[in-house]
Parts: structure tokens; C-alpha cells; sequence
């Protein structure tokens, strides 16, 4: 049996060597050999990827930030763009890599990807990555995924190709003295010449062929980057103008158009060469696994240091950082748009801390240079919660502003932009909030939390899940539009377990009650609770401690199937909605998704995608409202 199974893969790897090689060219190389002089690593590298609508799910920087993994800021600073730009079909980018030969003697960037459904490392690495890595390197450096059956959700790393140079090759190729910033991995187009590549980095077609030989469309060269934005990205600098509307407010009908687009593209892509590209990576991972010895490749000193969220970071001088100054620099790095405030600054912004700054919790209203912020402190360290928030910006979501560290205290701060109208729950609850809102105020602010939510489930990496929605972290701001706060507890990754429930009564999802384990399914879940907060006036638990959407359950899942009848909703909505006559139509559609978002079931429960979708068609079908004429009943009040 075990000598058929190696008599047929012998069989097939001598007919795939009988073959002729995909379009006449050798297969390609495992990857970019190190250079034997390993004092030249790791540098500072680049690779010129295109923005690709069926790679990336929005054509933004945050979508490329969040493909190889680095925050927006870094791609746009290279690639002169703001951190905002829309990009354009094949607007081209400029990445910034550190390039490092710690495995396996190959040079690379090592850039985590969660598998997705569809994917193989073919796949992923000619398409999304745009062969600016190659299959058989990502093979190489994966020795514990078997290629042929990958799991979804788990986590390779694929090693974008890079290389670094020798001070005799840098100076060998310096332009009137001006050294080279580093090499740019360059996937030659099948429209490129080294010429017209040469022009567009400022280099000429010589130093192309020293440095590449002869080369054919596809395959990876290095070209020397002199100056950063190289000449092709300042001669396309005008189409980075947004001509469009700025991404978040792209509607989601598109989003999903976009999805059900990426699929098809994988599907057709994994034609006949895909397969038989296939039958040779099986080979090769089969082969790898049975005779190499993950030893024997273990080339190389470790010279980073993995931090505890998977970043390399080097310090200067070849010591390891103190964890403070490692924390500074890792935030620094990553989060350099924000500002770092001085404890001193905080105090006297707070007014020490004291009750009349007090706005609830563990936030303090401050006002520093005559701006009003919010400054949350927290005793534990806020990097789960830096990190999340660096990735995340969206006009549904706080923003964080700056952040200041107290060693001696072992106190972090958290400054926040001040959001004037306070929490939801405010104004759903107490009776001190100034007038009831509206039908068309909660439908927009179920609208902006589905937004705020879509955008965290879908457009980080690792994904985030917020783990406490709740009407209390939904803030207002002064034209009542809603933003999602405090991210304190929120999760990176899929799929993990927690050993302690956090979350707050009433929102809690079952199956994370039971088994504690976190996926975006549980704050759809808790969306649902909102949802029915929203039409019903009522608190997610009762004072008696019952929840919310056990009393709606009965309601929701009416023997018909089909929801509440409009008379049983009718009955069971605030009081004052029903006053106002808002269309039933609208709050049957709202209470349709809600009773979607809290199925026991979390894989019967929809996406927030399709909930954001869902929701604008209620929007619609509530016809007189719109963003223009929304108004707010009684400002004066406010
Ligand atoms: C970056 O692009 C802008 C136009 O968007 C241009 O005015 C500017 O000169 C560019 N920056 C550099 C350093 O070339
Ligand atoms: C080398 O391998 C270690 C452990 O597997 C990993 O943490 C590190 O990121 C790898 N380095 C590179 C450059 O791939
Ligand atoms: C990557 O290379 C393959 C051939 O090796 C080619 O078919 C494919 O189109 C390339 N991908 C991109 C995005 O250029
Ligand atoms: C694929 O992997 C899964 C889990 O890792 C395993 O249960 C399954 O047997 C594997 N299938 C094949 C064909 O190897
Ligand atoms: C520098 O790199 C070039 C090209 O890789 C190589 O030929 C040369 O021997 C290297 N020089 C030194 C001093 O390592
Ligand atoms: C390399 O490129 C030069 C210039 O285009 C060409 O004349 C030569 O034939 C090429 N050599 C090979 C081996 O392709
Ligand atoms: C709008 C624009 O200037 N596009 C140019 C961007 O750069 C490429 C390559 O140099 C040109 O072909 C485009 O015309």
C-alpha cells in the first residue's frame, strides 16, 4: 500500500519532470538565496506591489496594510499617498519590508495570511501576492502545513522576496555618490522593459542587468531605490486624489459584490496549470516532510527579537531593548500619527483626575490646548487595545488621539476624542436624557454601529472581535451619529478560547456563556441585543436580571416563522416610536435582523456584512429619511 502511494508520486513527479516546463520557463527557485555575507542582514527593503480590487477587499491602504500586515501610515509614507487616498486598479505601491536571513538561508519578509477559504499557496502567492513571493518558498518556510490541505483560519507565513545589498554593491551602484536606500523587489509585467522599468526608479538599464542578468515577465529583480517616492509614483501622484467617496462610506452592497468577485477569480484561476502546480507542491511537501529535517535549513543567528504580538523589532546597537522602550518603540513605530502626552500634561487636562472631570468609569473628560478629549487610564497595558485601535479608523469607531505611559505608576492612558452626546444608553434609559429619540436617530445609529462593526469583523488582520457591545459603548456625537467605543476587552484572532467570561449581562452570546469560545458571531449577537433595545426602549437586563432577548424570544420566533405579527411588535415597542408613527414596515425589518443576530446558533446568525446590507434597505424603505434632511427634534434641549 505505503509502496504504491510513493510508486505513484514518483510516477507523477517523473511525468511532471517530462513535461514542459509552465510557458517554457524553469520552475521557480524556492525562494532568494542569502548572500554569503550575513552581516548585511537584516536592512530595509521594498517591494512594488499593485493595488488590486480582487486582492485586496477595498481598493484603500488600510486593505494593503492589512495584507502585509503593517499599519496604512507605513505604506503611505513610501508610496507619498495619504493614509486616506482611494486607491486606483494597479496603482502601484511601494512596500516597506525588513529584509532578514534568519531561516532556512533565504532572504525574506516573512508576512503572516490566514487561509481563507479557496486559498493555496499557489493561489495566494501569484494572485493576492502578485508573485512577490514564490510558492515554493512559502512551502519551504510552512514545514508544518501541508499544502494540499490547508485548514481555514490558519495562519502561514509567506515570505516576500527581498534581498539586501553589500557596501561594494551599493557603492558599485551609487549615482553621483548617491547610495541606494535599498532594493526594491520588482515583479516584471509582461508590458515592463528593463528600460522603462529603469526609468521608473530613477536608475539606468545597466545596473538592472548587473544586478538581474537577462530576465522574463514574472520573475522577481531587484532595482535600486534611491529616493523615496521613486520617479513612477511621483509622475502618478495626481490620481491619488479620492474621486470617489472616501472608503468607509462605501455602501455594502459593493462590499459584497467585491467578495463574490474574489471568489470567482479563485475558482477560475485554479485552471489546469493550477492543478498540475498543485500535483508538484504535493510532491514537495511530501518529499520535504519525509527526508529534510527542519535542523539542517536552521541557518543563521536569531538576531530580533519576537515581541509578544508576533513584531520583529531590532534595536539599535545589537541590544535588546528594555520591555518600556520596546513598548515605546513598537507604539512609536506603529503608531507615530499619534501624539504622546506627558503625565504631567494629563493632570492638569483632568483637573488631577477629579470628580468634576469624571465622565464615567475609568474616562475623565480633559482639556488640553483648549480641546476637550477623553482620557481613559488604565492600571493594566493598553497595547492589546493600542494595537487594535492603530488598525482601526473609521468614522463609526472612536478615535484615539494620543496615549502617555506612567512607568513609575504602571498606569496607562488612553486619549480619545471627546464624543459630545455621551452613551446610547443615556439616552435610551434615563429618564434625565433631554427628549426620546427618534425612529429615524435609532435606524441611523443601528446603521453606524453595523458600519463601525462590518468594518472591525472584515478589514483587520489579525481579525478583532469587540467581545462588550452594549448600548453604553455606543457614544453619540453631536449630530447623533453613533461610534463604537472602548475596545478594552476586545479579542485579536478567531476561534479562541477564553478561560474567564467577560462581557456584560444581557449581551452575552449563549454559546460563549457555554463555551467561552470568541468568534464576530457573538458581538453580532450582542448587536441583536441593541437592536432590540433600540425598537423596545428597554434595557438589555431587567432589574430582576432577566435579559432582554430572552423576554423577545417568544416574540421573535413566533410559530409562523416569519417574526412578530406588526400587532404583537406594535405592542411591544416604546411607547413614544409608536407616538410618532414611524412606518412598521421599517421596525418589522429591524426586528427581522435582530431576530437574526440572536439565533442560539451562531452559524445560522448573519455577518455584520449582511446586516449592514439588510439594515440600508430598511433605511430605504423608510423613505422621508435621509442624511440631508436629518435633523434633530429639539437641540436646544441639548
Ligand atoms: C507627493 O505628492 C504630492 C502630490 O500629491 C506632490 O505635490 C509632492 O511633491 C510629492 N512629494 C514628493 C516628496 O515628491
Ligand atoms: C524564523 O523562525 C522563527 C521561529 O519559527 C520565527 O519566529 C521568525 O519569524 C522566523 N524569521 C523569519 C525572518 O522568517
Ligand atoms: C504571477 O506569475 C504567473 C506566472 O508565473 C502569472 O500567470 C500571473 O499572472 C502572475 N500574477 C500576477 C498578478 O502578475
Ligand atoms: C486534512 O487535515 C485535516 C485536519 O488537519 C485532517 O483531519 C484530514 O484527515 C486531512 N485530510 C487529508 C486528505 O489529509
Ligand atoms: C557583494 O555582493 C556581490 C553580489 O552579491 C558579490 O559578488 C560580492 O562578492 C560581495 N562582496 C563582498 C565583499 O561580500
Ligand atoms: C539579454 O538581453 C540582451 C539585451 O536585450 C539581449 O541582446 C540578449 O540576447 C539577452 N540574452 C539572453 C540570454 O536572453
Ligand atoms: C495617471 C498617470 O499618470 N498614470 C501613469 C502612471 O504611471 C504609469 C507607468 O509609468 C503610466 O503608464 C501611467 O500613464
Amino acid at each position: 500500500m505505503r509502496l504504491a502511494v510513493i510508486r505513484t508520486i514518483l510516477f507523477l513527479s517523473l511525468l511532471l519532470l517530462l513535461l514542459p516546463p509552465n510557458d517554457g520557463q524553469a520552475d521557480p527557485p524556492d525562494g532568494i538565496q542569502c548572500a554569503a555575507d550575513r552581516g548585511i542582514y537584516p536592512c530595509q527593503a521594498y517591494a512594488l506591489y499593485r493595488a488590486d480590487a480582487t486582492s485586496l477587499s477595498q481598493l484603500d491602504l488600510a486593505s494593503a496594510g492589512d495584507l502585509f500586515d503593517m499599519s496604512r501610515l507605513s505604506i503611505a509614507r513610501t508610496s507619498n499617498l495619504t493614509t486616506t487616498a482611494v486607491l486606483q486598479q494597479n496603482q502601484p505601491l511601494l512596500i516597506p519590508l525588513t529584509c532578514s536571513c534568519t531561516n532556512y538561508s533565504r532572504a525574506y519578509a516573512p508576512v503572516p495570511y490566514q487561509i481563507n477559504s479557496g486559498d493555496t499557496f499557489y493561489l495566494v502567492s501569484t494572485k493576492k501576492f502578485e508573485n512577490l513571493t514564490l510558492w515554493p518558498a512559502v512551502v519551504l518556510v510552512n514545514p508544518t502545513l501541508v499544502a494540499t490541505n490547508l485548514t481555514i483560519g490558519v495562519i502561514a507565513t509567506f515570505p516576500i522576496s527581498c534581498q539586501c545589498l553589500n557596501s561594494t554593491t551599493a557603492n558599485s551602484i551609487a549615482i553621483n555618490g548617491r547610495m541606494p536606500l535599498g532594493l526594491v523587489t520588482y515583479v516584471l509585467q509582461l508590458s515592463d522593459t528593463y528600460s522603462s522599468v529603469a526609468a521608473s526608479f530613477g536608475t539606468d538599464v545597466q545596473t538592472l542587468i548587473n544586478l538581474n542578468g537577462n530576465q522574463s515577465a514574472f520573475s522577481t529583480i531587484f532595482v535600486p531605490l534611491y529616493e523615496i517616492p521613486p520617479p513612477l509614483l511621483l509622475s502618478n501622484a495626481s490620481i491619488a486624489t479620492p474621486p470617489s467617496p472616501a472608503p468607509t462610506a462605501e455602501s455594502p452592497s459593493v462590499v459584497v459584490k467585491k467578495r463574490n468577485g474574489v471568489i470567482a477569480g479563485l475558482a477560475i484561476g485554479l485552471g489546469v496549470v493550477g492543478a498540475l502546480w498543485v500535483l508538484q507542491m504535493m510532491l514537495l511537501a511530501w518529499l520535504w516532510r519525509r527526508f529534510v529535517s527542519k535542523g539542517r535549513w536552521g541557518v543563521g543567528e536569531e538576531r530580533g527579537k519576537s515581541s509578544a504580538d508576533g513584531l520583529m523589532t531590532y534595536s539599535r546597537g545589537g541590544e535588546v531593548a528594555s520591555n518600556d522602550d520596546k513598548l515605546i518603540n513598537d507604539i512609536s513605530e506603529w503608531l507615530d500619527k499619534y501624539k504622546v502626552y506627558k503625565v504631567e500634561e494629563l493632570m492638569q487636562a483632568t483637573d488631577d483626575f477629579g470628580q468634576s472631570n469624571h465622565i464615567k468609569g475609568a474616562v475623565y473628560k480633559g482639556i488640553i490646548d483648549g480641546e476637550v478629549f477623553a482620557v481613559k487610564k488604565m492600571k493594566w497595558n493598553a497595547r492589546e487595545e493600542l494595537k487594535i485601535l492603530q488598525k482601526v479608523n473609521h468614522s463609526n469607531l472612536v478615535k484615539l488621539e494620543g496615549f502617555c505611559i506612567d512607568n513609575d505608576a504602571g498606569t496607562c492612558y488612553l486619549i480619545y476624542e471627546f464624543v459630545e452626546n455621551g452613551s446610547l444608553d443615556f439616552w435610551l434609559h434615563d429618564p434625565a436624557a433631554p427628549y426620546k429619540l427618534d425612529w429615524r436617530t435609532r435606524l441611523r445609529i443601528a446603521l453606524d454601529l453595523a458600519n463601525g462593526l462590518q468594518y472591525i469583523h472584515q478589514h483587520t488582520w489579525p481579525r478583532v472581535v469587540h467581545k462588550d457591545i452594549k448600548t453604553s459603548n455606543v457614544l453619540l456625537d453631536a449630530q447623533m451619529r453613533a461610534k463604537v467605543a472602548n475596545f478594552g476587552l476586545a479579542k485579536t484572532g478567531c476561534n479562541a478560547v477564553t478561560t474567564h467570561i467577560v462581557g456584560t449581562q444581557g449581551y452575552i452570546a449563549p454559546e460563549y456563556l457555554a463555551d467561552g469560545v470568541v468568534t464576530a458571531k457573538m458581538d453580532v449577537f450582542a448587536y441583536g441585543v441593541v437592536l432590540l433595545e433600540l425598537v423596545s426602549g428597554k434595557e438589555a437586563s431587567s432589574e430582576r436580571g432577566e435579559s432582554l432577548w430572552a423576554e423577545a424570544e417568544g416574540l421573535l420566533f413566533e410559530k409562523s416563522g416569519g417574526g412578530g405579527s406588526e400587532a404583537s411588535i406594535m405592542a411591544w415597542m416604546d411607547p413614544v416610536l409608536a407616538k410618532q408613527s414611524c412606518p412598521m414596515e421599517s421596525v418589522a425589518t429591524v426586528m427581522n435582523i435582530a431576530r437574526d443576530c440572536l439565533r442560539r446558533d451562531p452559524s445560522k446568525r448573519p455577518t455584520m456584512v449582511e446586516v449592514a446590507y439588510n439594515l440600508s434597505k430598511a433605511d430605504e424603505l423608510f423613505s422621508d429619511y435621509s442624511a440631508d434632511t436629518l435633523s434633530i427634534e429639539s437641540p436646544d434641549s441639548i
